[in-house]
């Protein structure tokens, strides 16, 4: 080992996670589960990737509201919880540690992945600019969005306790070492959030405190499901991801991380810039240092991860400059041993696009591995 590579290798403890390394898999959206079910080859994917200090699963749909795209899976029915449990007992028995993303899409939907054709949900009745993708003949189509209805607010503490009923189940039934709640990306928590997709009038909406109101009931339903310790939290302050948009994103967040702070999390995971893009947006600042030390100073314990475009030495310098955990998103789908290969400087396989989303085993487990 290279002495600069101690830190990406070195146990960290997160909350009730013992984790072997500082390396994590970020969720990454793969739609390789026909009826939300996760099949055998999903539990050979994972596991090629246990050399990973923590996998988080792609995001995973809490109930069939909830789903926004062909063949993503779900945490609501027997047969995906057996699929799961199929998942989390190969990664245990290679010794790797996995949570599972835990998902509400909102509006990013489309009437046909409704039940009864229904429309979408969402904070208020606006469309997002964003597509999804629906599987026609079996070819992936991008298609706009479906319009979405306003939730009425004696709808919300159904769906908070969906969030609930997913957590316990992913944890007592399927084995999962934890979960991670999705506020990220312009899915429904975060359309809570942001001023851009949330127009309410009611307490849900208007002030940063009541567009915090739903994602902080959610966190307190999973907490007291499955502990603080075994929950993490993934957001997005300045994506450009599905739409979302905020006008004053720092107190917002710099709130919601005050809030966090008395939660007794295991992890808050940030994605820095636009997910899968650039780092820095000269029209979306936001200062990450602040967002941690407003955690921090609120007596946040949990560990900081970071996420998005991360390479060796930019996690090195994360890390260094005071991040727990470093999370890698492409780069995971087409090197399964990243952890080894970040040990050795490289080098690292390209992926190929036209398999990133559906298909089978091409383009998602039968990459080469460094070393057999
Ligand atoms: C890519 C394609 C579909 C969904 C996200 C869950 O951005 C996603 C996603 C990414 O968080």
């Amino acid at each position: 080992m290279h002495s600069s590579d101690a830190i990406l290798f070195s146990p960290f403890k997160a909350g009730d996670l013992q984790l072997a390394n500082r390396i994590v898999m970020a969720p990454l959206t793969r739609n390789r589960a026909p009826d939300a079910i996760p099949t055998p080859l999903m539990a050979d994917y994972y596991t090629q990737r246990a050399s990973a200090g923590l996998l988080i699963t792609e995001a995973t749909a809490i109930s069939q509201q909830g789903q926004g795209y062909a063949d993503v899976p779900g945490l609501y029915g027997t047969e995906q919880l057996d699929g799961w449990t199929r998942v989390t007992d190969s990664v245990h028995a290679v010794g790797g540690k996995i949570v599972v993303q835990l998902w509400h899409v909102g509006r990013v939907s489309h009437t046909d992945l409704q039940e009864g054709g229904a429309p979408p949900v969402a904070p208020s009745a606006i469309t997002a600019k964003t597509k999804t993708v629906l599987i026609k003949d079996g070819v992936p189509t991008f298609v706009p969005t479906s319009a979405p209805r306003a939730l009425r607010a004696q709808e919300i503490p159904g769906i908070v306790h969906t969030y609930h009923a997913a957590a316990r189940n992913a944890v007592e039934t399927a084995a999962f070492d934890g979960v991670e709640i999705h506020a990220a990306n312009g899915y429904l928590i975060d359309q809570f959030l942001k001023d851009g997709s949330n127009r309410r009038t009611d307490d849900y909406g208007g002030s940063i405190e009541n567009r915090a109101r739903f994602l902080l009931e959610v966190v307190r339903a999973v907490t007291s499901a499955v502990g603080g310790g075994r929950t993490g939290i993934r957001l997005a302050p300045v994506t450009t991801s599905n739409d979302a948009y905020d006008s004053a994103p720092q107190p917002l967040f710099e709130y919601v991380m005050a809030q966090l702070a008395t939660l007794h999390l295991a992890y808050i995971h940030i994605i820095e810039g636009a997910t899968g893009g650039p780092r820095v947006l000269p029209d979306r600042p936001f200062d990450y240092p602040a967002l941690k030390a407003a955690y921090a100073r609120a007596g946040g314990k949990g560990a900081w991860m970071v996420n998005n475009g991360l390479d060796k030495a930019l996690a090195e310098e994360a890390l260094h400059n005071g991040a727990d955990l470093v999370a890698f998103g492409r780069p995971y789908i087409a090197n399964p041993d990243l952890a080894e290969r970040l040990r050795h400087g490289g080098p690292l396989n390209e992926g190929d696009r036209a398999t990133y989303y559906g298909g089978g085993a091409k383009g998602y487990t039968d990459y080469q591995l460094l070393h057999k």
